[in-house]
């Protein structure tokens, strides 16, 4: 089993009600551990005038191998509705793979960690509530460092009484 992090992120559609059903989705693909709270965030990048994202992070015991998982993820994306056109659109659903392990893979599909998680307020924010303490597999920068340098400007915790409740390592 492996504990990979898993960002989610909707702005399109009823992004609270995809961010559920997506919870539901990674709970088929091995051990749900945790979730952290989920943020509104502003878009980053891609075209102008996007609604904004609720953001989120889940930690998963799979076994599930990591382009398997990724297959899964994009299954699970594509149930939501999600199509892909212009990079960083607006999107029903969007499930990255952040971290699988400390494994570092690079491949043509899949980048581990992901490239940006460590700059993205939007992925650090969650991910702290999480793993403050983890450390990139590379750099050794743990979440919080990355999380001060990155600042939390447009990341604000968007309290929902039928999330699940923020669970802690
Ligand atoms: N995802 C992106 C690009 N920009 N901005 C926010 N706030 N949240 C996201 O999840 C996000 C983004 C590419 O996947
Ligand atoms: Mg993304
Ligand atoms: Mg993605």
């Amino acid at each position: 089993m492996t504990l990979a992090y898993i960002a989610l992120g909707a702005n399109l559609g009823d992004p609270l009600a995809t961010l559920h059903a997506a919870l539901g989705g990674l709970a088929g693909l091995g051990e749900l551990q945790a979730v952290s709270r989920l943020y509104r965030t502003a878009p980053v990048g891609g075209p102008p005038g996007q609604p904004d994202y609720l953001n989120a992070v889940a930690a998963l015991e799979t076994r599930l191998a990591p382009l398997a998982l990724l297959d899964a993820l994009q299954a699970l994306e594509a149930q939501a509705g999600r199509t892909r056109t212009v990079r960083w659109e607006a999107r029903t659903l969007d499930l990255d793979l952040l971290l699988y392990g400390g494994e570092v893979l690079a491949s043509e599909r899949l980048s581990v960690p992901h490239p940006r998680a460590w700059e993205r307020a939007f992925v650090l924010a969650p991910l702290a509530d999480l793993a403050p303490d983890l450390a990139h597999p590379v750099s050794g920068e743990t979440v919080r460092q990355a999380l001060a340098r990155a600042g939390t400007a447009g990341v604000t915790a968007a309290l929902q009484s039928n999330w699940p409740e923020c669970r802690t390592e």
